[in-house]
Formats: C-alpha cells, structure tokens, sequence
C-alpha cells in the first residue's frame, strides 16, 4: 500500500496520541488507585438514636440565613415535625431512615430524595418564597405510608 508521507505522518500522530491518552488514564486509574466519587455515608440502622448528629434531630442554624435539619425518618413520621425557617435561608437537610425506605419530597421545589436505612442522605434547598411547603413520603413504606407527611413554614 502507497501511502502519502503527510498521510503517514498523521497517522503515527493519531495513534501516538491514543496510546499516550490510554497510558495517562491507566496510570491514574491503576497506580492512583483512583475511583469514581462516591460520597456515600453509612450509619448503622439499628443505633439511629445514639448516633451523631442523629441522636438530636432539629433545626440548627449554622451560619447567616444557613440551617441545618437533622432529620429522622421512621414508619410514618418525620422528626422533627415542625420545622420553621427564615425566608431567604440555605436549608441543607441531613437525613436517615430509622426502619425502611423513605421519600423525601417537597412538590414545587428540586428536592426529591430517596431515605434509605444505613445511609445518610444530604439535600441543600434555598427557600426564597413564603408559605407552608408540604412535605411527603413517596416510597412506599407500609400501612400508614399516606399519612407519612409534614410541613416545612418558611416566613
Ligand atoms: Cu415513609
């Protein structure tokens, strides 16, 4: 096969290059030990209650206009049950189940989040507009999964 020598030229260049690429990212994977981020936090189900921060659920304010809702989720409630904020404020929600596998959602806002036991599960939300924002289980967790409710009051 006649090849142009430009042609050849580009060629080795190509595929010096995809080789170079597969030998960095293989280098970082292997010798780097690197991984995908996970993030993931565990808790032990079975010590909720006397696990930090878990063992005082609440509302906590953290910094100027920022909160932080500790929160529990169990068969068929959310603790705490009244939560009331500032309008205006970051509210960032660190949350566990006690029992099954919960939803946390609040309809007209991006939070929308899946509870499960062994798992801490962290949302950030900024509520800019007064009112009571419903809150609600959308897994379904058992008998009394449709009374599974609260409310967040932002004023
Ligand atoms: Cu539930």
């Amino acid at each position: 096969m006649k090849m142009h020598r430009a042609e050849e030229i580009w060629l080795i260049f190509g595929v010096a290059i995809i080789v170079l690429s597969m030998a960095v990212t293989g280098y970082q994977a292997f010798a780097h030990g690197m991984a995908p981020p996970s993030g993931m936090e565990t808790i032990d189900p079975q010590k909720v209650d006397e696990t930090a921060p878990f063992d005082n659920p609440g509302v906590f304010e953290v910094g100027e206009n920022e909160y932080e809702v500790v929160m529990t989720l169990q068969a068929f409630s959310f603790t705490p049950n009244e939560i009331e904020i500032p309008v205006g404020s970051e509210v960032h929600f660190t949350m566990t189940s006690k029992d099954v596998v919960h939803g946390f959602q609040v309809p007209g806002t991006n939070i929308n989040a899946m509870v499960t036991p062994g798992h801490v599960q962290r949302i950030s939300q900024t509520f800019d507009e007064p009112g009571e924002y419903l809150v609600i289980c959308n897994e379904y967790c058992g008998a009394g999964h449709q009374v599974m409710a609260t409310t967040i009051t932002v004023k």
